[in-house]
């Protein structure tokens, strides 16, 4: 049976959540059958029994599981003949420091510099609630104050990333020779920004984008499923 996952959509069927990459790439990785339900922000009260807050959620059998981490290990536990996410406890706790540098050093900074793009793409009916949930969250009002000189915020994103250069100079993936889950935890940051960025994060020479075209192209074009703009310029 096809595994349902809850996507988060905007405009155009546009794909943005870093999160729900996260879990597109994981259930791909495992070579598990689903199917996308684009879903807005007003949506997620309505998925499974009301209670979730977020989405990926999926739904597999009747069963509903929503968080990208959570998801990722169910299905390491309900399908263990398919190839894992994370092959070994090692694994899992290295990815947990992917995942918390990539939240802490990453995503904090691009958040609030890219966060107007963001609202631009939102579906209309999402507009209000987005606009003032992330004014609470980021504690400025209006929004676009957030992307007022942001152009100058590049060079340290830029410098953010650095430890993921030098890791992919001397190998193919951050998992090593083959994806892993190490990898669709950071690429989903870049298929999130590529989906909303009106202002291209990276340099054209930055060795990254031909690491994130790579992983784009990846089950057969995952990356590539959903309206993009330009990465890099
Ligand atoms: N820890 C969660 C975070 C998921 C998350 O924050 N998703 C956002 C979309 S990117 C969301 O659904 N937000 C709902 C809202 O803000 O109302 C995960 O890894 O799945």
């Amino acid at each position: 049976m096809t595994i349902k996952l809850y996507d988060l959509c905007g405009q155009d069927g546009r794909r943005f959540s870093p999160f729900c990459w996260r879990a597109k790439y994981a259930l791909a990785h495992k070579g598990l059958a689903f199917e996308t339900v684009p879903v807005g922000f007003g949506d997620i009260p309505s998925i499974g029994d009301g209670s979730f807050k977020t989405v990926p959620v999926i739904e597999d059998q009747g069963r509903f599981v929503g968080d990208s981490w959570a998801i990722a290990k169910y299905l390491d536990e309900a399908y263990p003949e398919t190839p894992p996410l994370f092959p070994s406890p090692e694994v899992e706790a290295l990815c947990r420091f992917i995942e918390s540098w990539q939240f802490s050093n990453v995503l904090r900074q691009v958040f609030p510099a890219y966060v107007t793009d963001i609202f631009a793409h939102v579906r209309d009916e999402d507009r209000d609630y987005f606009r003032e949930s992330r004014e609470k969250q980021l504690r400025t009002s209006p929004l676009e104050k957030l992307s007022e000189g942001r152009e100058e915020k590049l060079p340290a994103i830029r410098a953010a990333l650095y430890p993921l250069r030098m890791t992919l100079t001397n190998q193919h993936w951050l998992s090593g020779d083959t994806p892993g889950y190490a990898d669709y935890l950071v690429l989903g940051t870049f298929l999130w920004l590529a989906g909303v960025a009106q202002l291209p994060p990276l340099e054209k020479d930055d060795p990254l984008v031909q690491w994130i075209e790579k992983g784009r192209a990846l089950y057969d074009g995952l990356g590539y499923s959903s309206p993009c703009n330009p990465l890099a310029a």
